[in-house]
């Protein structure tokens, strides 16, 4: 290598290392105090917000759960290109170097004084980013100069210089940003709750088809394992001593009630299954599961909505999150409910801990906000949603689907005799009548239903397969409690849920 190129080389490392210092020091300081405002994530959070919703499908439908580590790797990898930049530059004037590390502190400052409900402090991350990430680029280019000022082949205390600071530094940026992140998830830990029992209990648990048809969906899907789709990077801090939920906007009187105030209210327990308008036909943005919460026709009673012009309910979540909900449909005797519990457990962080609604029937967007914080009686031509503003649909029943979930798209299936089966859904529109299986584009043949919990909830189903060796095509449909089937048209998830049948190809050996 040439000593120019060793040089510059060099001067980008400086930079990149100063920029690694400051991006460490800001996540620690916003593990400490509010972890969403750390100078990459909320850059993140920003792109999410500004990302056009065609874009964003693809990203979702290309990387599925990976593409929030996608998208902060891309931040990550912007910002390194900048920084190695900024140490090119700080190696011929310092203060043009210092000039674009500030810069580019910036962004996140900015992101983080303009996300929705944020706070002043919230700029302190990147404040201290810009900070360390300056001491560290002087102390790192002063050491370089002096190294490259040395004569050459003589090997003294000057290189030994800028090793020392650049392992110093390495090290305190890696130590910074581990303790940044403990901090963070030791805040946001699920801590568990005691929840009183249920004033209106649901039936028991019918036993699904879960042992005797290997690869099938469980009929309840653990919380661990529940898909998880919102727009945050972090999982927010909520003090549930200190969380209140307040119902405000045209209503008699506004109302705001403790989580103590909500578990002395009747809670009511329902088994519903809860879907994501991304989902696509066959995918896995769906779960079912028990919850446990306060009817919110009770709740709504309370603040008076007999006179009210609304039509839509907004919800607001810990963070300003807007999540909107058509009124009529909420208050129209189904079970929609501001749940506590989930699978007999107070909920987790990423479920929404303390407090989120579920209204069985209506995609999640639309429905399901997590870590509420406030319901707004408004219309949909006064304020707009997260989701609407971003063209959704805001009146989205769940479209009548089903799943194959054994075998596999693509897996080698013994010949002989097998089973094909999954789960089919049509939250309360009578909930699944039939479900029937198509093998190599035949007639279609009626599967067998495992037990039913209920309208609001997803059905197993399964049919005997004597499998031929060859390649098969499988595929489902559902039909729905009021005769309606399945349509094979296709759409995508946007703006109101994907429609379509599955089908997939195995081998048979
Ligand atoms: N506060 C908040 N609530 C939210 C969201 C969000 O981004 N923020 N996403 C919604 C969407 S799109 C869905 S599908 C459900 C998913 O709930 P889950 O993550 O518990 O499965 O939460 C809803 N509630
Ligand atoms: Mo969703």
């Amino acid at each position: 290598m040439t000593t120019r190129l060793a040089h510059a080389t060099a001067a980008m490392g400086v930079g990149i290392l100063a920029t690694l210092v400051g991006v460490a020091a800001g996540h620690l300081v916003a593990g400490l105090t509010e972890p969403a405002a750390s100078p990459v994530l909320v850059v993140g959070s920003t792109v999410i917000d500004l990302t056009p919703t065609p874009l964003k499908e693809w990203a979702i439908a290309r990387f599925g759960t990976h593409d929030k580590t996608v998208l902060v790797g891309s931040v990550l990898l912007g910002v390194l290109v900048l920084a190695a930049l900024a140490g090119l530059l700080a190696r011929r004037r310092f203060a043009y170097g210092a000039a674009l590390l500030l810069a580019l502190v910036a962004i996140p400052a900015g992101a983080a004084l303009t996300r929705p409900g944020a706070a002043t402090s919230d700029v302190l991350p990147s404040v201290v980013a810009g900070g360390a990430g300056l001491a560290a680029l002087a102390w790192l280019t002063r050491a370089r100069i002096r190294e490259e000022r040395r004569p050459a082949g003589s090997d003294g205390p000057s290189r030994r210089g800028v090793l020392v600071a650049a392992g110093t530094l390495g090290i305190a940026a890696a130590a910074m940003g581990g303790a940044g992140r403990r901090i963070a998830s030791y805040r946001s830990r699920t801590t568990v709750v005691d929840l009183p029992a249920a004033a209106d209990p649901a039936p028991p648990f019918p036993t699904g088809l879960d042992g005797r048809v290997p690869g099938i969906s469980g009929f309840r899907t653990p919380t661990g394992d529940f898909y998880r789709v919102d727009t945050r990077l972090t999982l927010p801090i909520v003090d549930v001593d200190s969380w209140t939920l307040t119902i405000d906007g045209d209503v008699d009187q506004e109302v705001t009630f403790t989580f103590a105030e909500l578990l002395a209210m009747p809670l009511v327990e329902r088994d519903i299954t809860l879907t994501c308008v991304s989902n696509e036909v066959g995918g896995t943005y769906i779960g079912a599961a028990r919850w446990l919460g306060v009817r919110l026709t009770d709740l709504l009673e309370r603040a008076g909505i007999d006179g009210t012009r609304a039509d839509q309910l907004l919800s607001t979540d810990v963070d300003g999150m807007t999540i909107s909900t058509p009124l009529a449909l909420a208050t129209d005797g189904r079970d929609a409910m501001i749940a506590v519990g989930m699978n007999g457990s107070s909920l987790t962080r990423e479920h929404g801990f303390p407090a989120r609604m579920v209204v069985p029937g209506l995609y999640g967007f639309v429905s399901a906000c997590k870590w509420i914080s406030r319901i707004t009686l408004t219309t949909y031509a006064e304020q707009e949603a997260y989701w609407t503003r971003r063209d959704w649909a805001t009146d989205a029943p769940i479209k009548i689907s089903s799943r194959i979930d054994t075998p596999r798209p693509l897996a080698t299936v013994q010949a002989g005799r097998t089973v094909i089966g999954g789960v089919a859904w049509a939250q309360h529109q009578g909930g699944i009548e039939r479900v029937e299986v198509r093998v190599d584009g035949g007639a279609w043949q009626q599967a067998r239903l495992g037990p039913s919990a209920g309208n609001d909830y997803w059905r197993q189903w399964y049919l005997p397969w004597t499998a031929e060796p060859g390649r098969h095509s499988l595929a489902v449909r559902a039909v729905d409690g009021e005769g309606d089937v399945q349509t094979a048209v296709r759409a995508t998830p946007f703006p109101e849920g994907s429609s379509g049948i599955q089908e997939i190809v195995v081998n048979v050996a």
